[in-house]
C-alpha cells in the first residue's frame, strides 16, 4: 500500500476522503486523517470565515496531514484559496473546474495541489500547470460529475501523465481499491462510504438512505444545465427531472434546489432534500467508525493484491 501518494502526502494508507459539500466538515476530516488516510474539509460554498474556522478546529483534533477541497464554482474560491495558504494547510484538492489561476500561489506556498479531473485533457493541463497528482473521477461518483467511467478514465489518465493518479467513483471497499491499483492508480478517493461514518455529522435519515440504497437507486439531475449531479432518487430528484423534461429554465431549476443539500444533510429531510451519493451507495451496508472502515478496506485490498502475486 506504499505508493507515490502515501509518500507525497505523508499518510499510512493511500485513501483520500472526498471533499463533499456540507458532509466533509472537520470532525470527519480529522477522523479520516487519524485513521491513516487523508481527511478533507469541503469548502464547497461555505463563507470563507467558516472555512478558516473549520481548518482551525481540524488542527485541534489531529496532528496528521489533512486537506481542503476548493469548489471552483464558488464565487468565494479566490478567498478560500488564500485562507488555505494563511492557515498552512498541507494539501488542496479542487473540484468542478480548473484551478490554474491559483496554482502559482499554492505552489509558491508549498501547498500540495491535487485537482479532481473528469477527462484526459484536463489531467494533462493540470500536470502542465504544476499539479502534484490528480484525482481521476468517474461518473459513478456522487455530486457534480463528468461523463466517463472510472474503469475507462483511470487507465487513460495513467497513460497520459507522469504524476500519480488517484482513482475515484464507485470505490467503497477493498475490492475497489485493489481494482483501482490494477488500473494504475496509486490511491483512491472515497466519498459515499464516509457519508455514513460514525464521525460524520450527516443526519441519520440521510445515512439510512445510503445504507438502504440498491444498485439502481441513484440518478443524474441537471444534465441539461451543464451541471450534472448524481443523487439518490427521492421526491426532489423526481420533481427536478420532471421539470427538466418539461424544459424548465436554469433559473427555475436552481430555485428548486436552492438549499436542498443543507436540507438533507442538516435537517434530515430525505424527501425534499438533495441526497448526493455515488453509485457505490449500493455497496455501503453499515455505519462504522473511520478507523473501522479504513482497517477493513485496506486489509481486504492488501489480501487481494498479495494473492495476485501468488504470496
Ligand atoms: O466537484 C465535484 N463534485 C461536486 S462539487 C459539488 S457542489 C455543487 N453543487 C451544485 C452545483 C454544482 C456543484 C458537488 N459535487 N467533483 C469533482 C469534479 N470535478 N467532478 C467533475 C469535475 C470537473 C468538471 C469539469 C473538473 C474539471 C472540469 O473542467 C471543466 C473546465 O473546462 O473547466
Amino acid at each position: 500500500m506504499n505508493t507515490r501518494i502515501t509518500k507525497l502526502l505523508g499518510i499510512k494508507y493511500p485513501v483520500i476522503q472526498g471533499g463533499m459539500a456540507w458532509v466533509a466538515e472537520y470532525h470527519l476530516a480529522a477522523a479520516v486523517s487519524n485513521a491513516g488516510g487523508l481527511g478533507l474539509i469541503g469548502a464547497a460554498s461555505a463563507p470563507p470565515d467558516v472555512v478558516r474556522e473549520q481548518i482551525r478546529e481540524a488542527k485541534k483534533l489531529t496532528d496528521r496531514p489533512f486537506g481542503v477541497n476548493v469548489m471552483l464554482l464558488n464565487p468565494n474560491a479566490p478567498e478560500v484559496a488564500q485562507i488555505v495558504i494563511e492557515e498552512g494547510v498541507k494539501v488542496v484538492t479542487t473540484g468542478a473546474g480548473s484551478p490554474a489561476q491559483f496554482m502559482e500561489a499554492w505552489k509558491a506556498a508549498g501547498v500540495i495541489v491535487i485537482p479532481v479531473v473528469a477527462s484526459v485533457a484536463m489531467a494533462k493541463m493540470m500536470q502542465r500547470a504544476g499539479a502534484d497528482a490528480v484525482v481521476a473521477e468517474g461518473m459513478e461518483s456522487g455530486g457534480h460529475i463528468g461523463s466517463q467511467t472510472t474503469m475507462t478514465l483511470t487507465p487513460q489518465i495513467v497513460d497520459a501523465i507522469e504524476i500519480p493518479v488517484i482513482a475515484a467513483g464507485g470505490i467503497a471497499d477493498g475490492r475497489g481499491i485493489a481494482a483501482a491499483m490494477m488500473l494504475g492508480a496509486e490511491g483512491v478517493q472515497m466519498g459515499t462510504r464516509f457519508i455514513v461514518a460514525k464521525e460524520s455529522v450527516v443526519h441519520q435519515n440521510y445515512k439510512e438512505r445510503v445504507v438502504k440504497a440498491k444498485d439502481i437507486d441513484t440518478e443524474i439531475t441537471g444534465a441539461s444545465t451543464g451541471h450534472p449531479i448524481r443523487v439518490l432518487r427521492n421526491k426532489m430528484s423526481r420533481e427536478y427531472l420532471k421539470m427538466e423534461k418539461e424544459g424548465a429554465t436554469f433559473e427555475e431549476l436552481e430555485q428548486l434546489t436552492l438549499g436542498s443539500l443543507r436540507k438533507a444533510v442538516i435537517d434530515g429531510d430525505v424527501v425534499n432534500g438533495s441526497l448526493m451519493a455515488g453509485q457505490s451507495a449500493g455497496l455501503v451496508k453499515k455505519q462504522q467508525s473511520c478507523h473501522e472502515i479504513m482497517e477493513e478496506i485496506v486489509t481486504e485490498a492488501e489480501a487481494l493484491l498479495n494473492n495476485r502475486n501468488g504470496e
